[in-house]
């Protein structure tokens, strides 16, 4: 019997997923090259100004739009700032709450576990980033009467989506800093955002200053992050 194209479930339309099995060995060889590719990624705090294209920071946006989400809502806006008076504003409110939290908010063991980082309340990558990416997450849709509509497992969909992005950004030879100043609020205020968003996080974009130092660390062995059931 040959394959339909698509096929109808509760009335609606489904069709045919394009499958893209690999021989074992490309498997192996596809797998880990994608590992040592993504083993490379880190998180960056120095930016050089390069300006980037419009049309990348919206293909990694798409990009991100690819990821799951509870039943398939979407629930998220990348709002892609690089106007000059609007990186300088987010810096400065970013900066305002970082001092609060670094000088009061933010516990002794917290600021001993940062040490290594050696991150401090000052954010110059908020304006030397040729790119800032705010994700916001709709707890709920507005629909066209301004009613609230479900979205579902909205945390996990858009931080399935963010991964993705930071992905897509290290793969595009980009680098980026999960950025989350807390509270967040003014994110939202500034970007004149409805009132179904909150800023999840901050993603600055651009190529890394030269040189750049990132923190010597090392990653868990898989016998520390994983347990095998066979
Ligand atoms: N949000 C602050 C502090 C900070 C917190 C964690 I957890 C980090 O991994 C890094 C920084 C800041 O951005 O400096």
């Amino acid at each position: 019997m040959a394959t339909e194209s698509h096929i109808s479930i509760n009335g609606h339309t489904h069709v045919l997923y394009k499958e893209n099995a690999l021989s074992k060995e490309e498997l192996i060889v596809k797998s880990e090259d994608f590992y040592k590719h993504l083993d490379e990624r880190r998180s960056v705090r120095e930016y050089a100004s390069t300006p980037i294209p419009k049309e990348v920071i919206e293909t990694l946006i798409k990009t991100a739009s690819t990821a799951p989400s509870g039943a398939h809502k979407q629930p998220w806006t990348f709002c892609a700032v690089s106007n000059t008076t609007l990186k300088a504003k987010i810096r400065e409110a970013a900066e305002a709450e970082e001092k609060e939290s670094y000088e009061s908010r933010m516990s002794d063991r917290w600021l001993k576990d940062l040490e290594p980082m050696g991150t401090n309340m000052y954010k110059p990558f908020l304006e030397d980033a040729p790119w800032l990416i705010i994700v916001f997450k709709k707890v709920h849709d507005l629909d066209n009467d301004g009613k609230k509509v479900n979205n579902y497992y909205v945390n996990e969909s858009v931080g399935i989506a963010a991964g993705m992005l930071i992905t897509a950004i290290h793969n595009a030879g980009l680098v980026t800093l999960t950025h989350t100043p807390s509270p967040m609020n003014f994110l939202a205020k500034l970007l004149n955002r409805p009132s179904n968003e909150r800023a999840f996080l901050l993603l600055p974009v651009g190529y890394p200053k030269t040189p750049t130092y990132v923190p010597n660390i090392e990653r868990k062995p898989i016998e520390a992050i994983s347990e095998f059931y066979e």
